[in-house]
């Protein structure tokens, strides 16, 4: 039997889950989690690199915890928490910034993207993310990091901070891999297709979020924005919105895009798109009847909360120590 790894990852409780989260990352975490040891962390500190209004960063990250096991993660199978919780992420960061180049970080997409669109706050904490995100990684001695495609740079870095700090002292890390999804990897804004979708988008309409009612769902999907030919073919270069939605059909049915262009060939945009809607309704009813049940829960989901930081803070102050002790960090014993 292969071996088990350690598959570590985490998302911001920065918006509402969409459907990007969960094709691209949650949907596999779920499967992970019954052969690896999972970890999967609410990266609240990563969120706050944008501003935030506290009541809804406060409700959005127990919303978020309660979205993870709906969408099917089992506290008793993977390690779930909150990052903030474990002080070990902060103070790994801090060490891992002084290893981190400012060029490294000067030439990373998402903070020249999220600088763009937040001119007004370009905080310190927003250029460094890379290195609070290969903390949390490296924390854990984690294989694997299952996430979208657009998070491959900063995997790059973790795995260059890894091997330069264990070049610099002795092996310390393990030097993670990214894993991506074959399908879901990257899913589009339906507005804007060339863009991904992303839950701190401001028009509401580019995303979908696990918890829409089903006539918002429909309503979305059929506002999205195709091209004029009206037939359902696959070419992301010339028909970047009706290949989003043959990708996001694809990822939920589990057919091949192939077979997709197929079974639309003689039928017009407008089926497609109900088809598309109404397999995006059924994946998520049953997520939405957990979640309502759930979240009326909140001793329950507490004492998960607790419970998956205890865990959590044990197991990352081992490296925490002995990169400390590498460093040259004063300790007594
Ligand atoms: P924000 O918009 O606030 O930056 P986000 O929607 O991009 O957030 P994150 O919390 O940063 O989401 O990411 C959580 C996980 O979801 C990551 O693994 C990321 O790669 C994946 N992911 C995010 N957006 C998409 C997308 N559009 N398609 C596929 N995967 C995605
Ligand atoms: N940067 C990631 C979220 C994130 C993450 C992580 C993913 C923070 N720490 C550790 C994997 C592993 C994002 O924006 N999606």
């Amino acid at each position: 039997m292969e071996e088990k790894k350690i598959i570590f990852s985490g998302i911001q409780p920065s918006g509402y889950f969409t459907l990007g989260n969960y094709l691209g990352a949650i949907k596999n975490w779920t499967r992970l989690q019954h052969e690896h040891n999972c970890i999967f962390c609410i990266v609240d500190m990563h969120a706050i690199t944008v501003r935030q209004e506290p009541k809804n960063l406060r409700q959005r990250t127990y919303d978020s915890f309660v979205q993870l096991i709906s969408c099917g993660l089992d506290p008793e199978k993977a390690l779930l928490f909150i990052q903030s919780h474990v002080p070990a992420h902060a103070e790994l960061a801090w060490l891992l910034n002084c290893y981190t180049y400012m060029g490294e970080l000067n030439r990373m997409t998402q903070f020249k993207d999220k600088s763009s669109r937040h001119s007004e706050n370009i905080n310190a904490g927003l250029y460094t993310y890379p290195s609070l995100m290969a903390a949390d990684i490296l924390l854990y001695q984690t294989d694997m990091v299952p996430v979208g495609e657009d998070q491959k740079q900063h995997i790059e870095l973790t795995r260059d901070i890894a091997i330069r700090f264990n070049n610099s002292y002795s092996p310390t890390f393990v030097v993670p891999e990214g894993y991506f999804p074959k399908a879901g990897a990257r899913v589009m804004s339906l507005q804007e297709p060339d863009k991904k979708m992303s839950k701190s988008d401001e028009n509401v309409n580019a995303y979908i979020t696990l918890l829409e009612e089903p006539s918002v769902i429909m309503n979305k999907v059929k506002r999205a924005v195709t091209d004029s030919d009206n037939q359902v073919r696959y070419d992301i270069k010339n028909k970047a919105g009706i290949s989003n939605l043959i990708d996001i059909y694809s990822s939920i049915t589990g057919k091949s895009i192939q077979d997709v262009e197929k079974e639309f060939s003689s039928t017009g945009y407008g089926q497609f798109k109900n088809a598309v809607g109404e397999a995006v309704v059924e994946i998520l009813s049953p997520i939405q009847k957990r979640f309502k049940e759930l979240s009326k829960e909140k001793d329950y989901i507490n004492q998960l909360i607790k419970e998956g930081a205890q865990k959590a803070d044990s197991r990352s102050y081992k490296t925490l120590n002995k990169v400390m002790r590498k460093i040259g960090l004063y300790q007594v014993k």
